[in-house]
């Protein structure tokens, strides 16, 4: 077993509570919660770094939590004080079209100085997020977002809570966020992964002391750009009880965790009193970033004696009611992934006009789906409303994606007919295959793109009508 020293050694300590995040309830129905967007100073990571520039909502990094029950109505105005257009997606819930927060497909991008009234009704209970969905690989890289929590309605109280909200930034010498999100080429293709990893804007390796001997509901949710984050977990009674804000039938146990890009996973953990456990980076990615000072800890816990009342058996989550697809007969969309620096991406569409790799490239596009780089004025596939649907994608690039569908959780399927956990942003491997189910009872345009946020500017963008 670990020691406390041994967690707390050589790692710059810094206490993290659950009230390290500001926990804002948006109080519906007659309230209206304000999420205002602008440019903040604030110091990413270690508190001795030079203050970075960041866009943020209500100048808190990550913004406010908000949490409501499930079934409740949410009402956010969304206030622009930034410099350049702006939007909020809700990332994850099954919401209704209009307030999906896509400009160009379901509004008009929110202009400098204007507010947009959101009103939705949260249907599932889960670990969701917002976040900016406009020029998003800057407005999201520079700080805009913020957890999104839709409580069970017969939430148990005595269960613990702890958001952790993942992020990397590219910083200066000083410590302060490099503003190039426009300068590269390169990044269209890689995209921008940050030599600093943080949880919910502090420095890794911070400890959180939980109660011991009482359940805690862990949420962590990828809010970085592009980057994959492997996790390990050493010497912590975890069981993995959502995927992407939908609760398990069954909860899992394993020792490796991804997040891909938007993606969330929910532990229900519970350590005894005084044992010390940790989340640790599994690939010894952080460590290879100068910045991260061979900290490989993402975070450690400590169960530490507190007179906190907690319920003694094992929590049980209710499972979401989400229509399961038909295979059979199901419509299946064949997507072919290509593009990136390893195959080219060769001709392809943009904008109504076949253009070869120079002018795809001066119009900063490398990646296509079906030959078309970036939002096509067709959908992918239109179909009505209660039908099945299968995507068949095919990733011929030499990249890993994290592929996004906007307003419906989907199952990985496999050719045997085995299907996986409700997903709403799925991890693909380079040079791999997956088809993906769900059923399109969700009427409107939604978007369906890589949620790795240059990959998606770079041509990995496509969209679907329900009807
Ligand atoms: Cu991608």
């Amino acid at each position: 077993m670990l020691s406390r020293r041994d967690l707390l050694r050589g790692a710059t300590t810094l206490l993290m509570t659950p009230a390290s995040i500001r926990q804002v309830r948006a109080e519906p129905p007659s309230g209206m919660f304000e999420l205002r967007a602008s440019q903040t100073g604030h110091r990413v990571g270690d508190p001795s770094n030079a203050p970075s520039r960041l866009w943020l909502y209500n100048a808190q990094s990550p913004g406010p939590e908000i949490r409501v029950k499930k079934g409740q109505r949410v009402r956010v105005r969304f206030v622009n004080d930034l410099d350049e257009p702006s939007s909020i997606h809700w990332h994850g819930i099954r919401i209704a079209n209009a307030m999906d927060g896509v400009p160009g497909l379901t509004q008009e991008p929110v202009q400098p100085g204007e507010h947009f009234d959101y009103d939705f009704v949260a249907p599932d209970a889960g670990t969701y997020w917002y976040h900016a969905h406009n020029h998003s690989w800057a407005q999201v890289g520079r700080g805009l977002y913020g957890p999104l929590i839709v409580e069970e309605s017969d939430y148990l109280s005595g269960i613990g809570e702890l958001t952790l909200v993942l992020d990397d930034w590219r910083l200066d010498s000083a410590g302060s966020l490099l503003t190039d999100f426009d300068g590269y080429m390169r990044e269209k293709q890689f995209g921008r992964i940050g030599d600093t990893v943080t949880v919910n804007s502090l420095p890794i390796g911070s400890t959180a002391r939980l109660p011991a001997g009482r359940f805690h509901r862990i949420r962590l949710i990828n809010a970085a750009n592009a980057r994959i984050f492997r996790l390990r977990l050493r010497n912590i009674d975890a069981r993995i009880v959502a995927l992407d804000g939908q609760n398990l039938d069954r909860p899992q146990i394993s020792e490796i965790l991804v997040l891909a890009p938007a993606q969330r996973v929910d532990l229900m953990v519970r350590l005894r009193s005084g044992e010390a456990g940790l989340i640790e980076d599994a690939d010894g990615a952080f460590t290879t970033d100068s910045r991260n000072e061979n900290r490989a800890t993402l975070i450690g816990f400590f169960g530490e004696d507190r007179n906190v009342p907690g319920i003694s058996g094992r929590p049980r989550l209710q499972a979401n009611p989400i229509a399961e697809p038909a295979l059979q007969g199901a419509q299946h969309i064949p997507l072919v992934m290509e593009g990136g620096s390893l195959s080219g991406i060769g001709l392809a569409m943009y904008n109504g006009s076949l253009l070869d790799t120079m002018e795809l490239a001066a119009a900063r596009q490398v990646w296509k789906f079906n030959g078309i780089a970036n939002l096509p004025t067709e959908p992918l596939f239109r179909t009505e409303r209660g039908s099945s649907v299968v995507i068949d994608m095919h990733n011929r690039t030499g990249f890993e994606h994290a592929m996004h569908v906007h307003g419906h959780h989907f199952k990985v399927v496999s050719s045997d007919g085995t299907r996986g956990p409700w997903r709403d942003t799925t991890y693909m491997p380079a040079q791999s295959s997956q088809s993906i189910a769900f059923c399109a009872d969700n009427p409107g345009k939604w978007l369906f793109h890589c949620h790795m946020l240059e990959h998606a500017a770079g041509g990995m963008r496509t969209w679907f009508e329900i009807v």
